[in-house]
């Protein structure tokens, strides 16, 4: 049967005449049946990939591109009249993630099935996705994000465990998300576990909740607020629940494979995505020792050759220390553990900082990780090396042959094939579609760089994908962009640390100049996306900062033809799928040494725009990769940066209060034209921050960011020698696949 008829079958009636939702529901289900009749990928080493987060947005089309069936079905919706972009609004956001940590978990489980490999996602099923952000008088806030509908990806399986906790016992369920490969006959699994009673009524204004009742909410949010006691205690109920049911799972499919537990890490190999999933090390050795007859010394061994770990970020506040006093309320079965891990360190070795407990009774869980594993690894070249030479010194001192590097990476078929259609054609038609395989192939473009005829194609591309998103934009905000201005794009998570604050602080130089009659040669349009934690008030401060920008620009008919500033609501996948393949100007702006390594970055490359960047995370490695020409790097080198904490040294007062440049742009933050429109509460604290505190020193680098952003602006002007820097960009950005990450973690850390 042809698909079209399979299609109408499922319909059960024409397809011109069936509603978007209905196509997608039939869609869906067939590409589940699809999925459910493959192999599952096979191999004597089982890889177990543990992630409290996996943010892997829309499905629909990306298994649609993967099996092959993608451009057929476009066709056939096309032909009876429907868009294959109307029916994949339909689908609801899996936002089970809040940023990088759970996209790159996303892209990882692509390359995995891609490259054929025995590998699944272990997590958990939060029954509403990060929080949907919503402005209101220039201010954010939050509601719940459900995503599970009737018909989801979701399959219910009978796998069911019984998970340990303190004062009560909870039985798990496990559900299932299939994972084909790119043009691959087999597949892998996402496995999401969940408890049956979650109660989604237990939701009042916003997303606040009971914190108590675990019955009840232990999957129902991801990550909730975490700022009182209660939303500690709970992400640590939903740690061990996560653990504690991959444990038990990797347990049995050993078992049921007929391996000896004590050669297990001869066929499970288990990845540790930062700290979260920790306790599952505490745990199987718990369950070898008291449920599998193993003494301490061989359960210790066998763990400790089965589990490796992945650093990703050197923040302190994300580094977790879980007091001894909450794992007593939630899991005292795992303490004697701990505390035996714990008592061999102290036995091996004098340095108090790599202990697992600390003198104010803190259990770090990095240290186990790093002790009782077998690999570590960061996740850019800088960032590795930041890591073994100063946050985890001795550490490396102990294990160097522990510590490695894999840069991150990001799947191409989200984030060129499904995101950037016309692109990814273009360059079948013009360098073959050899580079789907191996991404490295991209460079073949380069041939082309002096090319008028591509370079201006290129350039059509990109105008095309701007007016897509003014589409998008007009639909969704109501807002207005012109497509032939210069697209300056920042989109990440609100933090300090990435520096939006910075960004801003360049509207208003902007704004300024604008009104001096220093006019821009084209018009620019600023484009920020950005949800903010809902504790973190100096962030809310500065999207208020920003939103009241917007305004002010919009409402200054002397200004608003020549600056538009944009701040997308509820920044998701889907958004930053419609975002990047517009981009001219990709902002990678962080304080040198703080961002691990940014894969948006990458993304932006890929679709050929041109980083604006500090010498930070993967930035370091495009900057090689493209060279001088092709990348617009400012700011103060890492060694510096971490030279400035070590003396403390770094006064932000001072620079405010000798540089007039500076003073003018940050005393606009409290100016009568800002206060009238916004909330002088909100503005005062954040103008106070930054000049007593500016913890991540935006006044060091914000002049030199300023000069370098209008020298690239001049350069955009030249039209031909742009577009050749868009080419090296995206003829170069092949080592950012990650179905190249991914080969080698293979080959260095799980040889499966
Ligand atoms: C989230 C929670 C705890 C610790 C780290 C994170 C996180 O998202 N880190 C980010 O990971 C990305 C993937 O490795 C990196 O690209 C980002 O730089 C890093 O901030």
């Amino acid at each position: 049967m042809s698909l079209e008829e399979i299609l109408k079958n499922k319909l059960g009636k024409e397809i011109s005449s069936a509603s978007d939702a209905e196509i997608y529901t039939a869609l869906l289900n067939i590409t589940k049946e699809k999925m459910e009749g493959m192999e599952h990928n096979t191999g004597n080493r089982k890889l177990y990939y543990i992630s409290a987060e996996f943010l892997i947005g829309k499905l629909l089309s990306n298994n649609l591109i993967n099996l092959g069936m993608f451009d057929e079905v476009r066709e056939i919706l096309a032909k009876n009249g429907h868009s294959i972009t109307a029916v994949e609004e339909v689908e609801p956001e899996p936002s089970l993630g809040n940023g990088g940590l759970g996209r790159l978990a996303a892209c990882f489980l692509d390359s995995i099935a891609t490259l054929g490999l025995n590998g699944d996602g272990v997590g958990l099923n939060y029954h509403d996705g990060l929080f949907l952000q919503k402005f209101v008088d220039n201010k954010q806030y939050e509601e719940k994000n459900p995503w599970i509908t009737d018909n989801s990806w979701l399959t219910r399986t009978d796998v069911s465990f019984e998970v340990p906790f303190k004062d009560f016992t909870l039985k798990s369920t496990m559900h299932d998300i299939d994972v084909p490969g790119y043009h691959q006959s087999k597949c892998n699994k996402l496995h999401l576990f969940d408890i049956d009673s979650v109660d989604e009524s237990i939701i009042r204004d916003g997303i606040n909740f009971d914190k108590h009742d675990i019955g009840k909410n232990l999957t129902l949010f991801l990550y909730p607020d975490d700022s009182d006691e209660a939303g500690h205690l709970l992400r640590i109920y939903q740690q061990y629940f996560m653990v504690s049911n991959a444990a038990q799972l990797i347990i049995r499919e050993a078992e049921s494979r007929g391996v000896d537990l004590y050669r297990l890490h001869e066929h499970v190999c288990i990845q540790i995505n930062d700290t979260h999933p920790t306790m599952v090390i505490p745990e199987l050795i718990r369950i070898l020792t008291q449920q599998k007859g193993f003494n301490m010394d061989t359960a210790i061994d066998v763990v400790r050759k089965t589990c490796a770990y992945t650093n990703h970020t050197i923040l302190a506040e994300a580094l977790e220390k879980w007091p001894i006093s909450y794992l007593e309320k939630v899991v005292p079965q795992l303490l004697p553990i701990i505390y035996e891990l714990d008592a061999r360190i102290r036995r091996e070795f004098s340095d108090e900082r790599v202990y697992i407990i600390d003198n104010q009774n803190r259990v770090h869980m990095a240290h186990i990780d790093i002790h009782f594993g077998y690999a570590v690894n960061g996740v850019a070249a800088l960032h590795t090396e930041i890591l073994k030479n100063s946050e985890l010194r001795p550490f490396y001192d102990i294990y160097p042959e522990k510590f490695n590097n894999k840069t991150n990476g990001i799947t191409f078929r989200r984030w060129l094939v499904h995101c950037n259609h016309e692109l990814s054609e273009y360059l079948n038609e013009l360098i073959g579609p050899e580079y789907m395989d191996n991404a490295e192939n991209l460079e073949k473009l380069l041939a082309y760089k002096d090319d008028e005829k591509v370079l201006k194609k290129l350039r059509e591309i990109k105008k095309d994908a701007k007016i897509e998103l003014k589409k998008y934009l007009k639909h969704t905000q109501n807002i207005d962009i012109d497509e032939n201005s210069v697209f300056d794009i920042q989109i990440k998570r609100l933090h300090e640390y990435k520096r939006q604050q910075m960004n801003a602080l360049y509207a208003i130089y902007k704004y300024k100049e604008i009104k001096k009659g220093n006019l821009p040669k084209r018009p620019i349009t600023m484009i920020f996306g950005a949800k903010a934690a809902p504790a973190y008030t100096i962030a809310k401060d500065i999207i208020h900062l920003i939103l009241c920008l917007q305004q002010l620009v919009e409402n200054d008919p002397s200004v608003s033809p020549y600056l538009k500033i944009v701040m997308v609501e509820n920044y998701n996948v889907t958004k930053a799928e419609k975002l990047i393949p517009a981009c001219d100007i990709s902002e990678q702006i962080s304080l040198a040494s703080k961002e691990a390594s940014g894969t948006g970055n990458m993304k932006f490359m890929l679709n050929g725009a041109v980083t604006l960047g500090t010498e930070d995370g993967a930035n370091v490695e495009i900057h090689e990769l493209v060279g001088d020409d092709n990348i617009y790097i400012f700011g103060k080198k890492s060694e510096d940066v971490i030279k400035l904490y070590e003396t403390g040294s770094y006064c932000s007062a001072d620079i405010y209060n000798n540089d007039p440049e500076v003073e003018e742009l940050v005393d606009f933050i409290i100016s009568k034209e800002l206060i009238r429109i916004g909330d002088p509460m909100n503005l005062c604290r954040l103008y106070k921050e930054i000049v007593n505190k500016d913890w991540f020193m935006a006044l060091l680098d914000v002049k030199d960011y300023i000069k370098t952003k209008e020298q690239m602006l001049n350069d955009y002007e030249d039209e031909l020698a742009w577009s050749k820097k868009a080419l090296v960009n995206i003829a170069k950005a092949g080592f950012f696949s990650s179905d190249r990450t991914i080969a080698e973690y293979n080959n260095d850390i799980w040889h499966l």
